[in-house]
């Protein structure tokens, strides 16, 4: 095995800068609001904080279009409210990840401003162009553009390459200045105190400058054809060389490749480029409202466990700011099962190889929001694709109704604190709507209650920091084909973990060689164990780790 290290140790809690708690009034989460809550922070036990973007941008993408990565928003607050947010973090034993957004630029950032203005201008190869004159270039997806990816532009008549937004211009890495000025970002911030860098949409960022024609319907295997050019990791091991290794920083890739080859020639500690990165095969098994299958879950974490025993290490990670909320997609909204359920499938995250990455609202159990027609929607991501639904004759009901269930904007609303008006997020109108749920589902609330979801997940992440076998013991699936239970040991470190699931909302049993008594058990959302001869029998969503020795 790899060398042990903090970053594999610890638990990461991901802030919505956004939305996590506003100071000004003006309904944007801003820094002085992650100061206020710095303490709550360290009571959650967690030890890294990753932040979304929070740069210079005209936020066409809630600021994943950066115009300037070198100065803040001003709705976040100033350099020296950054400073005193990462020196509070620092203060508790909280490592700080910085989003680095570099497949592509904001349009309105210099560089692209100048590379648009002439053909000759200095900055012109920053970016992708296609003269016009060539004819239209091979076509090229966009995740969010229904037009694709070259957009068209007067000026200079020619093109330019996006991936995402038309707003989004993809960055030249090719061109080693372009590379250059990215590390020089990167030192910026780590001469700043930041420990970590999360690289946002990477995988994309090497292009086939060539443009070869790409066979019709080849964007249905997307990071295949897109993701993963050879050259992305000679511009890895240059970023490790410049910035990861004399800084002593580490970086976590959004997007793992194609194959399991992909993932580890990212992330295996012989290779020098990234030290983590996150698949997206778990948050692809719940997009729709008729959820996921047990046994495809378990399929999903035991194969990648299994590719990742030797050698690398991933993130866990169940949900984020590009999906809908966690309880909906992998628990039970419904008020019986809530709170049950939500400390199951954290007991699942905190317990697996692998980093956890919790997103801020899920440790109580925050849901998504009900928005069944379009016109109230803000994201791009989500309007591009109901554009390329209404112009593919898609059924538009059809659609809405799985909008509904997995936009991105249920992962976006403000962060309920209490139950005073907009949740104690503002004392203004909040920039995205407060779930209503806020007067029964909030921090405040749950403060109080001992068997909360909340109170769980601290003594969860408590548990992880305790039981070395859970960070770094073997993993090992037990019965296989239990259709309600989740059962798998955990061993390594001198322990014997066994951890026992029923992600069902009806009891369940399970026959075991070693059954839990009450010393043994570690963890248990209930208050009771259920022991008959060699069965133990479990509460809906009953979610056990016991030692097993
Ligand atoms: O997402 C990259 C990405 O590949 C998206 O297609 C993602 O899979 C999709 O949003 C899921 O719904 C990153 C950021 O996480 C996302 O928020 C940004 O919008 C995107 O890059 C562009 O910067």
């Amino acid at each position: 095995q790899e060398e042990k290290t903090w970053w594999k140790e610890g638990v990461l809690y991901q802030i919505y800068p956004q939305s996590f708690k506003d100071t000004d009034g003006d309904g944007y989460g801003d820094f002085k609001g992650v100061i206020e809550k710095l303490d709550y922070l360290g009571s959650l036990g967690i030890t890294m904080v990753w932040m979304n973007p929070f740069f210079e941008s005209p936020m066409v993408d809630n600021g994943y279009d950066v115009s300037d990565y070198r100065a803040i928003h001003p709705r976040y607050g100033s350099m020296e409210d950054f400073q005193a947010m990462l020196d509070g973090m620092h203060a508790r034993g909280i490592k700080f990840v910085l989003d680095v957004v570099v497949n592509h630029s904001s349009d309105q950032h210099d560089w692209f401003l100048q590379s648009r203005s002439s053909r000759d201008n200095p900055y012109r190869n920053y970016y992708h162009w296609w003269p016009a004159e060539k004819g239209t270039p091979p076509y090229r997806h966009s995740l969010f553009d229904p037009e694709g990816a070259w957009e068209y532009d007067s000026l200079t008549n020619a093109y330019y390459l996006h991936t995402f937004a038309e707003q989004q211009p993809d960055l030249n890495w090719e061109n080693p200045k372009v590379r250059q000025e990215v590390y020089d970002i990167m030192k910026f911030w780590a001469e700043k105190g930041v420990d970590g860098f999360r690289m946002d949409a990477f995988q994309f960022a090497s292009k086939d400058t060539t443009w070869p024609e790409f066979p019709e319907g080849h964007e249905e295997d997307f990071i295949k054809w897109y993701g993963m050019r050879p050259q992305l990791h000679e511009y890895l091991k240059e970023m490790y060389a410049e910035v990861i290794e004399p800084f002593g920083v580490f970086a976590v890739a959004e997007g793992a490749g194609s194959t399991f080859l992909d993932a580890h020639d990212l992330v295996d500690a012989d290779r020098k480029e990234l030290q983590m990165a996150y698949h997206f095969e778990t948050v692809d098994l719940s997009r729709t409202p008729e959820g996921y299958e047990l046994e495809d879950f378990k399929n999903v974490f035991s194969k990648w466990d299994s590719a990742f025993a030797e050698k690398g290490w991933i993130s866990i990670f169940l949900s984020n700011h590009d999906n809908s909320r966690l309880v909906n997609r992998f628990a039970n909204p419904s008020p019986e099962f809530r709170t049950p359920s939500t400390q199951l499938i954290n007991t699942f995250l905190m317990s697996m190889r692998g980093t956890p990455f919790t997103y801020y609202g899920d440790e109580i159990g925050m849901t998504n929001i009900d928005m069944p027609t379009i016109e109230e929607y803000v994201d791009v991501e989500a309007l591009g694709k109901y554009q390329t639904a209404k112009a593919s004759g898609q059924d538009l009901e059809e659609f809405m109704r799985i909008l509904n269930y997995s936009s991105r904007e249920n992962g976006r609303t403000p962060m309920q604190w209490d139950s005073t008006p907009q949740a104690g997020f503002t004392t203004g109108t909040p920039w995205m709507k407060v779930n209503e749920n806020y007067v029964e589902i909030n921090v405040a609330a749950q403060e109080e209650d001992p068997n909360s979801i909340l109170n769980h997940f601290r003594k969860m992440v408590q548990v992880r920091k305790e039981n070395p076998a859970l960070v770094y013991g073997k993993y090992e699936l037990v019965q296989k084909e239990h259709p309600e239970i989740y059962a798998f040991t955990r061993t390594g470190e001198g322990q014997n973990l066994m951890v026992v699931l029923n992600f069902s909302q009806n009891p369940s049993s399970i026959e075991l060689e070693t059954l839990p008594t009450d010393a043994s058990v570690i963890i248990n959302n209930y208050s009771t164990l259920d022991v008959n001869g060699n069965t133990l029998n479990l509460k809906p969503y009953q979610a056990l780790i016991f030692s097993v020795d």
